[in-house]
């Protein structure tokens, strides 16, 4: 009876508390040069679990529940159990309040090597990190991940749970698994590498997400129950003791159950389309516009032709980096095209040069507008808008030089799907929808996705290095945008 009401309390307790669980980026200092102090409490609770093998004792309740926790109804409330399970775990160990961080992959996916993540938690190979060794490794696999227009598709579509949860379990979640390599690719010992619980957290996420924007279906539960036959919400979740289990109506509730996401790092994806602007341009008295050519016209914002005027803005890292490439992409080449001496046969070449000069300025103008909004951010707070005129062409999964395109997804390995027990012909169905949907924003007029331009060495890194967090009502803002752009490719 006692232990009845203290774990009574303590549910209650964690009921009342509202702990935040952040992206990965906000536990790092503003420079990301190393962790803060959120971030260092995270590493050291995750340590205090491997030092005393309580680590291990958690890895294998998953190992355990392989079959009850995938490939069924089952896979996103066991998987939200399992990570009350680790907070549970963290708080016993270090007697701290700890939460788990979200890793947003789509932030990173157009470059996953490049994430921040691996800055912090251990690298590729056998490099473990801050973390005790010997416990994981990893395998890169060099590709793309899906981006964050695939993500929100994930979450504002699949009007039934049964099709949401293989959205989650099958869209988003395998191609991690499977960029990350090494235990993260193993079902059976994914859950050994502490990045499983960050990438979880996000799948976690986007159940709330899909949630909120279902509200009456919210509670749905169905499809292929854990154990054979129907789904049912009396289905157990098995802790194997580490925490009580639960039944999975008791699962539907984030805040019930005491936690809520940031709205994460970063601007994400959206903004005003350029495109409108530099159609009204001519006749609206707050923006003066640019004339490239006779078919075309860029913009330029009143706030980015004021800093324009401003030189104290102007000699920034980003600015910089234009020059730098305007210089590298169109004086270098140019120069060396003009003949010495009149000489027809270089026309075609100068000509060539000519065509990619203007190209290249009319993406200036708008990587210089990104720039100027991204200092206006830093004042004011608020996200950057991109666009691109020319955006045609989708660079290959492995290519890291485009730096305004999406990318397409890494196919996943046959070697994944079988391991994985997923289907294939769902896989590869869903590969061609996100791959259609690359190309199609890639060609829409003014449409620049975040997730390419924060991959932007001059650009985005900066972007994405020089902020914390974004707010509830950006995020917001750009996802009605880029859901915007997201209906119009199911309308064609
Ligand atoms: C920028 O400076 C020029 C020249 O001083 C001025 O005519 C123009 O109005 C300024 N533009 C803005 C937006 O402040
Ligand atoms: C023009 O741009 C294309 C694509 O970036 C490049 O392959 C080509 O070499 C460029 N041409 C010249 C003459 O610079
Ligand atoms: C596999 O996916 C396809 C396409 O979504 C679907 O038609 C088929 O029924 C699925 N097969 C199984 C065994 O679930
Ligand atoms: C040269 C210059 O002004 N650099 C600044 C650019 O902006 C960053 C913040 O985003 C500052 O830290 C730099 O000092
Ligand atoms: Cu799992």
């Amino acid at each position: 009876m006692v232990n009845f009401r203290v774990r009574l309390i303590s549910f209650l307790v964690i009921g009342l508390t509202c702990s935040i669980r952040r992206e990965v980026r906000e536990l790092m200092n503003s420079d990301r040069s190393g962790l803060n102090g959120e971030g260092q409490a995270f590493v050291d609770a995750v340590n205090c679990l491997m030092d005393s093998g309580r680590w291990s004792r958690l890895k294998n309740v998953h190992t355990k529940n392989i079959a009850a926790a995938h490939n069924n109804a089952a896979f996103l409330p066991w998987h939200r159990l399992y990570l009350l399970a680790l907070e549970s775990e963290m708080r016993d160990c270090t007697g701290q309040s700890i939460s788990v961080p979200y890793w947003d992959g789509t932030l990173d996916s157009q470059n996953p090597e490049g994430s921040p993540v691996f800055r912090f938690f251990g690298s590729n190979g056998n490099n473990n990190g801050p973390f005790r060794a010997n416990h994981f490794s990893r395998s890169f696999n060099g590709g793309s991940l899906p981006g964050p227009e695939a993500v929100q598709r994930i979450e504002s579509g699949n009007n039934n749970y049964d099709a949401a949860r293989e959205a989650m379990e099958g869209q988003y979640h395998p191609y991690v698994h499977s960029f990350v390599g090494g235990n993260m690719a193993n079902l059976y010992e994914s859950s050994g590498d502490p990045l499983f619980y960050l990438h979880h957290a996000f799948v976690d996420k986007q159940w709330a997400a899909w949630q909120q924007n279902h509200p009456s279906i919210a509670n749905d539960y169905n499809g292929p129950g854990p154990f054979g036959g129907q789904a049912s919400r009396n289905d157990v979740l098995d802790m194997d003791g580490v925490i009580p289990d639960r039944t999975v109506s008791q699962m539907f509730s984030i805040s019930q159950l005491g936690y809520s996401y940031s709205a994460g790092a970063g601007p994400i994806t959206g903004g005003p389309d350029p495109t409108s602007v530099a159609e009204t341009s001519t006749t609206s008295t707050t923006s003066s516009s640019v004339s490239i050519s006779s078919t075309s016209t860029v913009a330029v914002s009143s706030t980015a032709s004021a800093a324009l005027n401003s030189t104290t803005l102007l000699p920034n890292s980003t600015t910089t980096a234009t020059v730098l490439a305007v210089s590298t992409k169109i004086i270098k080449p140019l120069s060396s095209a003009l003949p010495t001496t009149p000489n027809s046969a270089a026309l075609p070449n100068v000509k060539n040069v000519v065509s990619n000069l203007s190209k290249f300025i009319k993406r200036s103008f708008f990587g210089m507008e990104a720039e100027l909004d991204h200092v206006h951010f830093q004042f004011k707070k608020r996200g950057a808008y991109h666009g691109s005129l020319d955006n045609t062409v989708t660079p290959a999964c492995e290519d890291r030089d485009d730096e305004y395109n999406l990318r397409h997804v890494s196919p996943l390995s046959e070697h994944v799907i079988k391991k994985n027990g997923l289907n294939e012909t769902y896989i590869r169905e869903n590969e061609k929808t996100m791959n259609d949907l690359v190309d199609f924003l890639n060609k829409e007029r003014g449409y620049l996705s975040n997730a390419a331009l924060l991959y932007h060495e001059g650009y985005g890194k900066d972007l994405l290095d020089n902020y914390g967090s974004i707010t509830e009502e950006q995020s917001l803002k750009n996802k009605k945008y880029v859901q915007e752009k997201i209906n119009k490719f199911y309308k064609n």
